[in-house]
């Protein structure tokens, strides 16, 4: 949970332009500003700077006769277009992204000495990039997916990439597996089907076939998933990394960012309907938030374990598919994260930035996780035919705000123009420079961790990996009951749609029986197997029965319910007094509160006044709310119960789980509805109700509905 700390610096200090030390801050902006092009006032020119009459009609040979190969106008115009498109991450390449800031809460110099973590008054600029995992760069935001959660933090001593996810572990515990496993989740490739989704053959085969994916695929068909918003998720480095301190003592540590706006999921249901009523439902959230001043916040910690301990664990702390649950150690507060600044565009910034594990910074240092390993291989190549050749560091995204002077020189879109003549070092003609500086405790140059290693050259899996199913029940035993069956549902959901049986009957008899045999044998009657009565192999009995800190539930946040969408239905006949009355209750908590009407247009309230509407009920769907309120109004009510928009709005907001209100009024319409009073579905008109219904939206779901809400048509 975000901590409370008092030494973490004031809003109002790091908000906003008048921030006393904004001096990184400044120099990143000072970097993108320097290639920032503003048109306005400006003539339309070519690309070689000559100024355009015409930009309407290609040069002719009279005014119906063929076109002219000399038109350099039109022909490097059509040029340019032609190639506006680079290949897309091979996986991650659906994403957005946004500018912000990170600063420490405290000097953590005894941990590490990068020099980001030490002065609470040091601002470092940082870039987030989010993602799905499967989809091609069009693919909806809110499929089932494992969500990429990358920071690149622009220190003073370089560029630091925390390359994670929303989910702390990962499908397979060796880089040389990651074509294998990206192949068989990627659509298929005789008919490049399923688009941004596993739901298919060549993903259960592999996944029923590698066991140690058995952990990481219980949290992707875990709410984790299907994310409420990129607000709203934790993120993680996944491997443990080190933190090296000025004495060159080293820890152990895993990584997290906490969100202060809790840990939210949509439901299934609304996830599969999102992407198609708004396939960008994540970006605009982002975007809108960031907009509104509503900043989005994490706090990133660390779980530390000192070197003597690094043993002590019933897992290795160097395999990928393991967490070191909370309740062992706890996450240690380091600073906070702050976005606050949407991209001026979006290609040149979401889209070429470059990220990379191996991007680190004096104070920190790799482990020797396999999948982290080869990770740190993987990303530079891969940009070399995303970006075009070795340059990428010199796109102003991936500029370092500290100096990068070195002997490296030319190719592809070089653009800096390097002066002297010396390109080599040691060298004379230039006095030497640039010159390598010596490690030291502060400033120095970067110093790998002296790990002494004795072993032979092997390809060989360390049997302190082969604990497959521990973790994954762990997992499923730390769920609450509603989280356990969208487990169950989801798992039923996507072998569902698996052709072969055996596929899906190994799942079940050598995954799932070793989970837990409960979620076995649910997602066997679901199918229409046998359900198995043992698991395949003798799993390790874990110390610890449950981890309170991986269900969702306990993560409600630390801002109550601002930035939370709700949504007011009015129709002619509303009572305005009423709608203010709420609208002015849910401002007061910062909530987003939007007026949807049976069209775009004004309704008239009771007293004749016109009143704008955001947007009509089917412009907005009740999947894209968090809650839904409606006013009194005798006529407004009569005429929502008549709609079937209307009508269809409520139903399924109650389906989905989601805090409702009425005025006192509107019992008649929830009666005709068929809808009974709940801890979330609330009637009244004053304060006390408004409350309620406030606790209900913190709580994000009324939890308690969801038997009863099955039976409603989805
Ligand atoms: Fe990866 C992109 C996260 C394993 C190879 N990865 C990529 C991105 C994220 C992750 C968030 C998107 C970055 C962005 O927004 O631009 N990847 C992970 C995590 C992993 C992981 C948390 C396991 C702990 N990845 C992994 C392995 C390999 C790669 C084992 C290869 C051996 N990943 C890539 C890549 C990508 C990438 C192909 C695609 C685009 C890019 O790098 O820049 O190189």
């Amino acid at each position: 949970m975000p901590s409370n700390k008092t030494d973490a610096p004031k809003e109002s200090q790091v908000a906003g332009t008048q921030t006393p030390d904004r001096a990184n801050t400044n120099a990143k902006l000072q970097s993108l500003e320097d290639v920032r092009s503003d048109a306005t006032g400006q003539a339309l020119r070519t690309n070689q700077g000559v100024k355009i009459a015409d930009n309407q009609n290609t040069l002719k040979v009279g005014e119906r006769g063929p076109s002219l190969l000399e038109d350099f106008i039109m022909r490097e115009k059509i040029t340019h277009f032609d190639h506006e498109r680079i290949p897309e991450r091979i996986v991650h390449a659906r994403g957005t992204g946004a500018h912000g800031y990170f600063q420490s809460y405290g000097n953590h110099a005894a941990l590490t000495k990068a020099g980001f973590l030490q002065d609470p008054e040091k601002v470092t600029p940082v870039f987030v990039r989010f993602s799905t995992v499967q989809g091609p760069r069009g693919s909806g935001d809110t499929v089932r997916d494992v969500r990429g959660f990358a920071v690149k933090f622009y220190t003073d001593e370089g560029n630091f990439d925390l390359v994670g996810n929303n989910m702390p572990v990962f499908f397979i515990q060796d880089a040389i597996k990651f074509p294998d496993f990206v192949h068989a989740v990627k659509p298929e490739p005789h008919n490049e089907i399923p688009t941004g989704g596993s739901a298919h053959d060549t993903f259960w085969d592999f996944v029923s076939l590698v066991p140690e994916s058995a952990h990481m695929v219980i949290w992707a068909m875990s709410d984790r998933a299907i994310p409420r918003s990129l607000r709203m998720m934790e993120g993680f480095g996944v491997h443990t990394f080190r933190l090296i301190n000025a004495e060159g003592v080293s820890s152990f540590v895993k990584f997290h960012w906490k969100p202060r706006q809790g840990v939210h999921s949509v439901l299934w249901d609304e996830a599969q309907k999102l992407a198609g009523k708004d396939t960008d439902y994540h970006r605009r959230d982002l975007r809108e938030s960031i907009e509104t001043g509503d900043y989005p916040e994490w706090e990133l910690g660390v779980q530390i374990v000192s070197a003597e301990d690094e043993h002590k664990f019933e897992f290795d702390l160097l395999d990928p598919t393991k967490i070191i649950p909370e309740e062992l150690v706890p996450v240690t507060p380091l600073g906070k994260m702050v976005l606050n600044r949407n991209p001026d565009n979006f290609f040149a910034e979401v889209e070429q930035i470059a990220f990379c594990p191996g991007h680190i910074v004096p104070g920190i240092d790799f482990t020797n996780d396999p999948l982290l390993q080869g990770r740190l291989f993987s990303y530079t190549d891969t940009q070399l035919s995303r970006l075009g050749g070795p340059n990428f560091h010199e796109i102003p995204i991936n500029r370092p705000v500290a100096p990068n002077h070195n002997n490296q020189r030319d190719a592809l879109h070089r653009t800096r123009v390097d002066k002297g003549r010396a390109s080599y070092e040691p060298n004379s003609i230039d006095g030497g420079w640039p010159k390598e500086t010596p490690p030291a405790a502060q400033d120095g140059g970067f110093e790998s961790f002296h790990e002494r290693i004795d072993a032979h050259k092997i390809r060989q899996r360390s049997e302190s990996f082969s604990d497959h199913f521990s973790q994954a029940r762990l997992f499923f035993q730390s769920m609450s009951p509603n989280e356990q069956q969208h487990i169950i549902k989801a798992y039923s959901f996507e072998l569902g749609k698996v052709e072969r049986e055996h596929i899906r009957a190994r799942e079940v008899n050598e995954i799932l029986a070793n989970i837990d045999l409960k979620l076995a044998a649910a997602v066997a009657e679901n199918l229409g197997l046998p359900a198995p009565t043992a698991g395949t192999v003798q799993v390790k009995q874990m110390s610890l029965a449950q981890s309170p800190a991986l269900s969702q539930m306990n993560h409600p946040g630390t801002i109550g319910i601002k930035g939370r969408k709700v949504a007011l239905l009015v129709a002619n006949g509303v009572d305005g007094a009423s709608v203010d009355k709420l609208v002015k209750a849910l401002e007061a908590q910062s909530a987003k509160v939007l007026l949807l009407g049976p069209s775009s247009a004004p309704v008239k309230t009771a007293d004749g006044k016109a009143l704008p509407v955001d947007a009509s009920m089917e412009g907005m769907p009740s999947v894209m709310f968090d809650g839904v309120w409606v006013p009194a109004g005798q006529a407004s009510l009569e005429a929502l119960g008549k709609s079937g928009l209307a009508k269809h709005f409520l139903l399924e907001a109650y389906k989905h789980l989601k805090p409702m209100g009425l005025a006192a009024q509107g019992k008649t319409l929830l009666d005709a509805l068929g809808l009974q009073e709940d801890t979330g579905l609330l009637l009244g008109d004053d304060q006390p109700v408004f409350e309620k219904f406030f606790e209900a939206l913190k709580q994000h779901r009324v939890w308690a509905r969801e038997a009863a809400a099955e039976a409603i048509p989805a």
